[in-house]
């Protein structure tokens, strides 16, 4: 069975044919409308389906926003161009004729990256940093999704009392300092209006104030790590999104880590599945409720 995976992130629509075996094919890309209309994302959702017509038996879908009975609420609407509630099991169905499981990107990814894990992990967390901060939990093999299908939005912990506010309405969250969005808000000076891949380019070309801006994501996802580990005896974290996946990244968080108790210290992965993490745990788990 081939399953049309798709995953709706801040900045990127991505899509792909996921076969049984987890082998990705036909994988595209389109810009996320910076639009608060539910017809700009309509619109861009049937751009992006249209090429896989007549060649997947079902659809599956991970996406940012909490993800409660088919309808997309975003928890930060700055992160989807004002947009905040969209019907999105319901659209999918109606643009491909399949059935669409519907579930978060970072819950999806979670899923995922726990299946490659499994031998060694029954307990994990996934993080996102990417447009926004996100997560997903892994407890005992099972993901964590609550009863409002909130649970693993890590990224609206608050991380500093003073910080910036957040586009979900708290003070300091993780996300208003760690997210891409983030690090791109806080720029000044020559990097003002940069986005936070320009921003890591201009730290690797020595720019002071970017490798500032990055040090500083990286500590809030450090201490947000150490939290986590607290609060969940996670077992290891898994960390994606293009943010958490830029070179030199991990390598920082891990490093921040190394300097808290000894309790507090974890093993810091990188996704195995990459930017396709949320895509393939989409698939596994739609192919799941279709057993
Ligand atoms: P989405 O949030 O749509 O899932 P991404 O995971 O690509 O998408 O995250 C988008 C954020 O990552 C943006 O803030 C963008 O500027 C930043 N970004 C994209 N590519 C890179 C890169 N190579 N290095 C650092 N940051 C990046
Ligand atoms: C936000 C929130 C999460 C999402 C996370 C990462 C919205 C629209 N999204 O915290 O649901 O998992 O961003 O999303 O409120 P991404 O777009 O960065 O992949
Ligand atoms: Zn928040």
């Amino acid at each position: 069975m081939n399953i049309l995976a798709i995953d709706i992130g801040g900045t990127k629509l991505a899509a792909a044919l996921i076969d049984a075996n987890r082998q990705i094919s036909q994988r595209l890309e389109i810009a996320t409308p910076a639009s608060s209309s539910l017809q700009a994302l309509e619109e861009a959702l049937a751009q992006l389906v249209a090429p896989y017509q007549g060649k997947a038996q079902c659809v599956a879908v991970a996406s940012t926003g909490i993800i409660d009975q088919g309808i997309l609420t975003a928890l930060n609407p700055d992160n989807l161009g004002g947009l905040n509630q969209f019907p999105l099991q319901q659209t999918l169905q109606r643009l491909t004729a399949l059935p669409c499981v519907v579930l978060n990107d970072a819950q999806a990814a979670a899923w995922a990256e726990y299946h490659y894990l499994a031998d060694r992990f029954k307990h994990i967390t996934f993080i996102t940093v990417s447009t926004g901060v996100g997560g997903g939990v892994i407890i005992n093999g099972q993901l964590l999704t609550g009863p409002h299908a909130f649970a693993g939005h890590i990224g609206h912990t608050q991380a500093d009392p003073n910080g910036p506010r957040c586009g979900c309405g708290r003070t300091g969250c993780v996300e208003s300092i760690a997210s891409g969005r983030a690090i791109a808000a806080a720029a000044q000076n020559e990097l003002q209006g940069k986005d936070a891949r320009q921003i890591f380019s201009a730290a690797q070309n020595g720019s002071h104030q970017a490798q500032q801006l990055i040090a500083h994501s990286a500590q809030a996802i450090c201490q947000l790590i150490a939290n986590l580990k607290a609060i969940l005896d996670t077992e290891c974290v898994v960390l994606g999104g293009s943010v958490g996946l830029a070179q030199g990244y991990r390598q920082q968080v891990e490093n921040g880590l190394a300097l808290l108790p000894p309790p507090f210290h974890i093993p810091v992965l990188s996704a195995h599945y990459k930017h396709d993490a949320g895509l393939i745990g989409a698939a596994l788990f739609a192919a799941e409720q279709n057993q």
